[in-house]
């Protein structure tokens, strides 16, 4: 496969940008190679600048439910240009984004847009902590809640003691204040409110993980969550920014049934703009400025660009509905085709995850730090010589798109018992 125009383009961006890349889990570190640069996509497609072709599984990471470039969406977009790409005041369709946000996920009776899902997810703690008057928060380990200090933590060295930073630069003021639990253990999290009784402003979960591979929420423990946050008058966050508008309309409160009282949205919601949401119910969002005392804001926040790419991708899933029904076939189909070679499969809907760990199953965190990287490196590598786009990282998601058709998931499912086959 020729690639030198994406390694002289590597070369360059590294010494202008740090890895080359912006943002890390581009640079294919955990892969063994460098990165394609794309030219273009369309449909289930990446076209990169060497001319190669990959049936793109990644998605950009979740917002390419439709594929890519819609014609739809991009005729939506190419109008709000052309009207103005930033306006700075309210506009129309910020109230139509936020209707059809309420209209799928009816938990969210007001919602505000910002521009990622960091941002959602730092403003949504923000008005649990002003909301509640309380300080700490649990979160849970190998979930992913975007890059603010107070979410970049990992566990401490003994269950009960707080996090530690997860990165260079977070102060350790900003971990402390941040508890870290065992996904799909509720005697971690018992353990920890218990121990921080009345301290804890909210729990902040992915209902169904997604950035530690996919790891859905054993039967019941979503429940727990609601269960015992309301029993300490905490809230209840849901980190949506994968899952929402990818397992339904209605996201993880529709497909599992638990409701949260905060919710952050990306990806999706956005139509592949740097949009991003986060709303719930009214009292807890009267709380955000002006309305209330919790400060928020932001320069490009309901960008009326980004919105019309959201407007038109909502609008398209709302108008048919069996979107779902057939990507959640395929991503079926595939997780059978992983099975057979011998992997663990992990799916919630159109999300899956074929796990290079010797037997059993994973359900949080440790399990999924068992896996063989090399065999996943390994693997990759040997997809994209098929033309094949899998997440570069065995810590990520395979995103299956409405573009997917049943002839491609054929071929991927024979290219990976091909690989596994030994051909
Ligand atoms: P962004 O700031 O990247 O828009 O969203 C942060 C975020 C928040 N919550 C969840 C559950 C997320 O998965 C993310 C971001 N997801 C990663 C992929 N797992 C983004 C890819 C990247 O970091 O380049």
């Amino acid at each position: 496969m020729k690639c030198d125009k994406s390694e002289q383009l590597f070369q360059k961006a590294r010494r202008l940008i740090p890895g080359g890349v912006n943002s890390p889990v581009r640079a294919f570190g955990a892969v063994g190679r460098h990165p394609f640069f794309v030219e273009r996509a369309q449909g289930p497609w990446l076209y990169d600048v060497d001319g190669s072709r990959y049936l793109d599984y990644v998605c950009s990471w979740g917002p390419g439910i439709l594929g890519h470039a819609h014609p739809q969406v991009v005729d939506a977009v190419q109008r709000a240009c052309a009207g103005g790409l930033t306006f700075g005041a309210p506009t129309a369709g910020e109230v139509e984004l936020a209707e059809l946000i309420g209209a799928c996920v009816p938990d969210v009776e007001m919602v505000r847009l910002v521009s990622s899902g960091t941002e959602a997810v730092m403003s949504a703690v923000r008005v649990a902590r002003g909301y509640t008057g309380r300080e700490k928060i649990v979160k849970f380990a190998g979930n992913y809640h975007g890059h603010s200090d107070g979410l970049l933590v990992k566990a401490g060295s003994g269950l009960m003691t707080q996090s530690v930073p997860d990165s260079a630069g977070v102060p350790p003021g900003y971990a402390a204040s941040t508890l870290t639990a065992v996904y799909n253990d509720e005697a971690s999290v018992r353990a920890l409110m218990e121990e921080n009784h009345g301290q804890v402003a909210a729990v902040v979960v992915e209902p169904v993980a997604a950035n530690m591979g996919v790891v859905p929420p054993k039967k019941g423990f979503l429940e727990f969550l609601r269960r015992i946050t309301k029993e300490k008058s905490s809230l209840l966050i849901f980190d949506e920014v994968i899952t929402g508008f990818r397992l339904g309309l209605g996201g993880a409160s529709e497909y599992t049934g638990v409701h949260a009282d905060l919710y952050t949205f990306g990806k999706i919601v956005g139509g592949g703009m740097p949009l991003a949401a986060y709303g719930g119910r009214r009292d807890i969002m009267s709380s955000v400025a002006p309305l209330g005392a919790v400060y928020q804001a932001g320069t490009l926040s309901g960008n009326p660009v980004a919105v019309a790419a959201g407007i038109a991708t909502l609008k398209i899933l709302m108008d048919d509905p069996d979107i779902y029904e057939r990507i959640d076939r395929r991503a079926r189909t595939l997780a059978a085709a992983y099975r057979s070679a011998g992997l663990t499969v992990n799916r919630a809907g159109s999300l899956l995850s074929a796990f290079f760990v010797p037997g059993g199953q994973v359900e949080n965190y440790e399990d999924a730090c068992r896996c063989d990287r090399e065999a996943f490196a390994d693997y990759f590598r040997h997809m994209l010589e098929r033309g094949i786009y899998v997440a570069p990282s065995q810590f990520e998601a395979m995103f299956v798109s409405d573009a997917h058709s049943d002839e491609l998931i054929g071929e991927t499912s024979r290219a990976v018992a091909a690989h596994f086959g030994g051909i």
